[in-house]
């Protein structure tokens, strides 16, 4: 038997034991070992039910995601193939009950559903999660599931792919009982109790399958759903055909379907990209020079300087991760005016059914007012989330450092600034390391963490696990203008607006984008987020701009003009009391009026040119992070896009959406920019080295590692002086 599988007897009851940490996956040898199970069962007259279950703390949770290159490719290293296996264990002559905790997902519940009984524990989960990673159940889900939970929950289960819990499950039949206490020994006794009886399949139930005209309104309700809430994405559309299929087609013929469907999936550039992304969430956490059992501080308890929007959406995800958090503002009336929004938003989720009463009642009495820093010895985490102004983070760390204990890490939350500064106001530059949410802080997933030349990796270590406790994405990034997010902004909204100063219509740029799958246009962004900031950036950095080089005025125009945006009423486009957009016709005007008076020359500029333009000035920007080391990996920008930026995650991120067209097609399509508009288009030289050597940017940084206890020490800066010549050195 496969080294991965166990096969033990109870009594009359086998049980077979799925032992592939550390989440049972279905690699190679777990199938062949399930199978020769199945053969002893059938040959050993003694046993007379078996019991499946998984080892450690799951069940199985779906097919080795790291196989599917290899299914691609034809050259899968397993023997067996899992849809065959579920049939044998179906055609098993004694009945086979399957023991679930933890995760039953995807080929996991697959094959959950083959066995003949289900039984869980009562914190366990179940779900077809498959088009998350751009492909649809590919071992009879969609055939199976329908027939024992019914057409709309199978539906919902596998177009959204979201798991339900293991009550949900048995409502819907997809289990036949709950088991509290242990899960084994009650699995053992429902064997038992159903030994002899007869065995039922789910491939032979039909009762819940309903007839097609009775389905046919859900599923153009689920088409036309899915089409709107995941955008851009084929695997949903390909799981409604495929659930379709079982209340049309017979078994076999459904399950037939269901392949071609699954296979085409995985041959998508979306599937490509979004398993990029299944495995980059779990690789950002990975920092090269700070290893996994580096030493953290616990954070039991933190504050948060600023009752802002920024702050005090930051006390709340502290308080909602069960962490007490002090919330200082200067005065009585700051701190009032913090608290009440806090409630606000609050009122708002549990409005919304995303919290309870109860919940927002035990978070809020987390959150204690402050208008001094009494109490602020005993946190073990401040952050700073005051103005964004260097002299009053100077002014702000300087009163901290000697009130807070020696070891209490200090973060800045800053979007822009230079946390070295920030640290040299104290006298502990180790503890000190910047943390950039982004707004609504209690929503984005996002968190940049920003390494100061004099961050301890203790520090690092603890900012990154806290990161995840907070239920955010924590990744690292290098102490430059912007950090990763915002410095690759600066050219992408530059760029849209120069479209629009070349002839393009506001809206003509924004759905280009939209289409492109962008969760927003880059105009609208602007709107929102108030065109005002980025303007006073602007006019604080004039002064380091060099002359001779273009430069984007519209949008600084409208803000002369007042039109600041959402909050003003009008910016790019004209909002309503209720914020509805409309186009506004006077920005046309001004524009072109604007343009003629810069002599910029009006043309028909295509959507595709509007996509090339605005996602390769972030590609180009991305390269030179990378190569100058201020990102650890290419993943880590793309996660850092998908998760701050709403850059489509079926594309995979901004870095793996190039190495998707090519970096030689990028490359020459940069280039030919360059001379139509000059320096601020010259192709970063890691984009060049790698478009000619023919290379991914994926592959420069799985060969090289990465990041950077200091940019200039780092594993980046060893490949520039060796393949891109000493000029940067
Ligand atoms: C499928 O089943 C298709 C079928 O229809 C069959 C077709 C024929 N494979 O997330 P964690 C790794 S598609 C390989 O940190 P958690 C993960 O990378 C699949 N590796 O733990 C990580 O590695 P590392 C459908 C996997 O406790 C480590 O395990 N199933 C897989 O926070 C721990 O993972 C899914 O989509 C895998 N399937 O969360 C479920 N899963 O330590 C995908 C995990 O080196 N998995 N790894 O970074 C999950 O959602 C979460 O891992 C889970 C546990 C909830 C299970």
């Amino acid at each position: 038997m496969s080294e991965l599988v166990e096969f033990t007897k109870a009594g009359g009851i086998a049980v077979v034991t799925i032992n592939n940490p550390p989440v049972n996956a279905l690699s190679p040898g777990v199938p062949e070992g399930i199978a020769e199970a199945i053969e002893q069962i059938n040959d050993d007259a003694t046993v007379k039910a078996a019991v499946l279950i998984g080892a450690g703390r799951t069940f199985v949770s779906g097919a080795d995601i790291k196989e599917f290159d290899k299914i691609r490719s034809g050259e899968a290293s397993g023997t067996m193939s899992f849809p065959d296996l579920l049939t044998q264990i179906e055609n098993c002559k004694k009945p086979v009950v399957m023991a679930i905790h933890g995760n039953a997902l995807g080929g996991g519940l697959e094959l959950a559903m083959a066995g003949h009984y289900r039984v869980a524990a009562t914190n366990a989960q179940v779900g077809q999660p498959e088009v998350k990673l751009g492909i649809i159940p590919g071992a009879h889900g969609t055939q199976r599931l329908p027939r024992l939970a019914g057409v709309a929950k199978a539906l919902a289960m596998c177009v959204e792919g979201k798991p339900i819990l293991a009550l949900e499950a048995l409502k819907f039949g997809i289990v036949d009982r709950l088991i509290e206490g242990d899960l084994l020994s009650g699995a053992i006794s429902f064997a038992r109790e159903i030994a002899g009886r007869p065995i039922p399949k789910t491939r032979d139930r039909t009762e819940k399958l309903g007839t097609p005209e009775e389905s046919a309104t859900i599923f153009a309700a689920a088409l036309e759903t899915a089409r709107k809430k995941q955008r851009g994405m084929l695997a949903p559309l390909a799981a409604i055909d495929a659930v379709e299929a079982a209340t049309k087609l017979p078994f076999d013929e459904g399950c037939q379907l269901e392949r071609k469907l699954f296979m085409e999936c995985l041959l998508s550039d979306q599937s490509k990209a979004l398993i990029h992304v299944f495995f980059g969430e779990r690789e950002v956490a990975k920092i090269p020079d700070v290893p996994k059992d580096t030493p953290t501080i616990a954070v039991n308890r933190a504050a948060v300087v600023g009752a802002g929007t920024m702050g005090g959406g930051i006390a709340m995800v502290f308080a909602n991760a069960g962490i007490p958090v002090l919330l200082k503002e200067a005065d009585q009336a700051a701190l009032d005016r913090g608290m009440a929004n806090i409630q606000k938003n609050y009122a708002v989720s549990v409005a919304r059914g995303r919290f309870t009463q109860q919940f927002v009642d035990e978070r809020l009495k987390l959150i204690q007012p402050a208008i001094s820093y009494d109490g602020f010895a005993n946190v073990d985490m401040v952050i700073e989330a005051v103005f964004e102004g260097m002299a009053l983070k100077k002014q702000i760390f300087s009163e901290l450092d000697p009130v807070c204990k020696p070891d209490a890490i200090l973060a800045s939350n800053t979007s822009t600034l230079n946390i070295d500064e920030i640290a040299a106001a104290t006298s502990r530059p180790e503890f000190v390391i910047g943390t950039h949410f982004f707004s609504p802080a209690n929503v984005m997933r996002l968190l940049e963490i920003v390494r100061g030349k004099q961050t301890s990796k203790q520090v690092i270590a603890t900012s990154m696990q806290l990161s995840k406790k907070l239920g955010k994405i924590g990744v690292l990034v290098g102490n430059c203008r912007g950090f990763v997010g915002n410095r690759m902004f600066h050219p992408y909204v530059r760029e849209s607006v120069f479209l629009v100063e070349e002839g393009a219509s506001v809206e003509a740029v924004d759905n280009a984008l939209y289409d492109f799958g962008m969760a927003m246009g880059p105009l609208a962004v602007g709107d929102l987020a108030g065109l005002d900031v980025g303007w006073r950036i602007r006019k604080e950095y004039r002064h380091l701009e060099k002359p001779g080089i273009r430069q984007a005025f519209a949008g600084d125009r409208l803000c002369e003009m007042g039109r600041f945006g959402q909050k003003t009423g009008a910016g790019w486009y004209k909002y309503d009391e209720q914020r509805r957009t409309t186009p506004d016709p006077e920005v046309e005007q001004l524009v072109r009026r604007w343009s003629a008076e810069e002599k910029i020359s009006q043309r028909n500029i295509s959507a595709d040119e509007i996509v090339d333009r605005c996602v390769y000035a972030l590609v180009n920007e991305g390269a030179r992070i990378l190569e100058e080391g201020f990102a650890s990996r290419a993943v880590d920008i793309d996660i850092i896009y998908i998760n701050g930026y709403g850059f489509p995650a079926y594309r995979g991120g901004p870095m793996w959406y190039a190495d998707t067209v090519g970096l030689k097609r990028v490359y020459d399509r940069i280039r030919q920019f360059q001379e139509q508009h000059g320096e601020i288009w010259e192709p970063a030289p890691l984009l060049k080295y790698l478009a000619e050597e023919g290379k991914t940017f994926a592959e420069f940084t799985r060969g090289q590692g990465a990041i950077a206890e200091q940019p200039e020490n780092s594993a980046n800066s060893l490949f520039r002086a060796r393949v891109l010549g000493r000029k940067y050195l």
